[in-house]
C-alpha cells in the first residue's frame, strides 16, 4: 500500500494548516508500514520542517506540484540514482525546468499582451505574511522556488486563457492551487512525478502498491487519476475538469477532518494492526 497526499487544504487545514485531526491515521499507517507521501505546491525548504512535523523523513515527497522530487536512501536504487545530492543523503531529481526561465517567460508576457497578476516573487514578505497566514520564516521557505512560480491573478477569464496558451508554447502550463495559481514545466504535474514513484515502488519491491489518493484542488486531479482510489476532499474550489478516476470518494467535511473521513472510507476496515502494510 502506499498513500499519496496534498497537504494545505487536505491533510493540512486551508488557514491553521493543522493537522491535529489526522495524527492518529498517521500512526495507524506508520505501524502498518504504509509509506505516506506529501505531494505539494510547498517548495522543498518548506518540507524540511514539516516533514518532521508530520513525521514523515522517512518517505519520498513531491515538492512544488511535481517539479522537485526526494527520495530518502530506502528509495534509492543502486543502479538508477546518482549517490544522494540532497540533505539527509536524499537523492534529489529535478523533472521541471528552472525557476529562472519561468520568471523571465512571465515578464515578456506580461508586457506584450499587458495582462495583469503578481508573482511571488514580486510579492513583499509583509504581502506574503497577510495573504499565506504563514509566518515570516516560513514565508521566505515558500520563496525559495526551484521549478515552479506561484502568482496571483488580477485580470478576467479570457486573459487567462490566453495566458495559459502563450505559456504552453514556452513548455509551461498553468494549475491552480488553493491561494495561487503555479507556473512549472508542461510534462512536470503531480500525477506524472506519482505515476513516476510508483514505478520506482514497483522496481524495488517488484510488485504494485495499492495506491490512495487525496487533494482538494485543481492541481491535485491529475495525481487523483494517477491511483487506485481517490478522495476529493471538500474544498473552496470547484474542480475545472473533473477526474477521470472511477473509483473516488467526495467527502463531506474539508481539510484534515475530511482527509480523516477518505481514509476511512477506503482503508477503514483494511488497515488490521498485523498488516504488514506493503501487500
Ligand atoms: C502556495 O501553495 C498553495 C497550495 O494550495 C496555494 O496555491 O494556495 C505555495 O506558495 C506554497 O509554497 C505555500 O506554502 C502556500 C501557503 O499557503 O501557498
Ligand atoms: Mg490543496
Ligand atoms: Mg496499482
Amino acid at each position: 500500500r502506499l498513500v499519496v497526499t496534498d497537504l494545505d487544504g487536505s491533510l493540512l487545514d486551508h488557514d491553521s494548516y493543522d493537522f491535529t485531526p489526522a495524527i492518529n491515521w498517521l500512526a495507524r499507517l506508520k505501524q502498518a508500514k504504509v509509506p505516506v507521501i506529501p505531494v505539494t505546491s510547498k517548495t522543498r525548504a518548506e518540507l524540511v520542517a514539516l516533514r518532521e512535523a508530520l513525521g514523515l523523513t522517512a518517505t519520498p515527497f513531491i515538492a512544488e506540484n511535481g517539479a522537485v522530487i526526494g527520495l530518502p536512501p530506502g528509495w534509492c536504487h543502486a543502479r538508477l540514482d546518482r549517490p544522494g545530492n540532497g540533505r539527509d543523503g536524499m537523492v534529489i531529481k529535478q523533472a521541471s525546468v528552472d525557476v529562472r526561465f519561468i520568471r523571465a517567460r512571465l515578464q515578456v508576457w506580461r508586457k506584450r499582451f499587458g495582462v495583469r497578476f503578481t508573482s511571488m516573487s514580486e510579492l513583499s514578505l509583509d504581502e506574503m505574511v497577510r495573504l499565506t497566514g504563514l509566518d515570516i520564516p516560513q514565508a521566505n521557505l515558500a520563496r525559495q522556488r526551484e521549478g515552479s512560480e506561484p502568482l496571483l491573478w488580477h485580470d478576467d477569464d479570457a486573459a487567462l486563457e490566453k495566458f495559459r496558451h502563450a505559456l504552453e508554447g514556452d513548455g509551461l502550463q498553468l494549475t491552480q492551487g488553493g491561494r495561487f495559481y503555479h507556473v512549472m514545466g508542461s510534462t512536470s504535474d503531480k500525477g506524472s512525478a506519482v505515476a513516476w514513484l510508483i514505478q520506482r515502488f514497483k522496481a524495488l519491491r517488484g510488485r504494485d502498491p495499492l495506491s490512495l489518493g487525496l487533494g482538494d484542488g485543481p492541481n491535485d486531479v491529475s495525481m487523483l487519476n494517477a491511483v487506485d482510489q481517490a478522495v476529493v476532499i471538500r474544498g473552496r474550489h470547484s474542480l475545472a475538469v473533473e477526474p477521470a478516476n472511477p473509483c473516488l470518494y467526495r467527502t463531506r467535511a474539508s481539510g484534515p477532518e475530511g482527509w480523516v473521513e477518505g481514509l476511512s472510507h477506503w482503508w477503514g476496515d483494511a488497515l488490521a494492526p498485523d498488516d504488514q502494510g506493503d501487500a
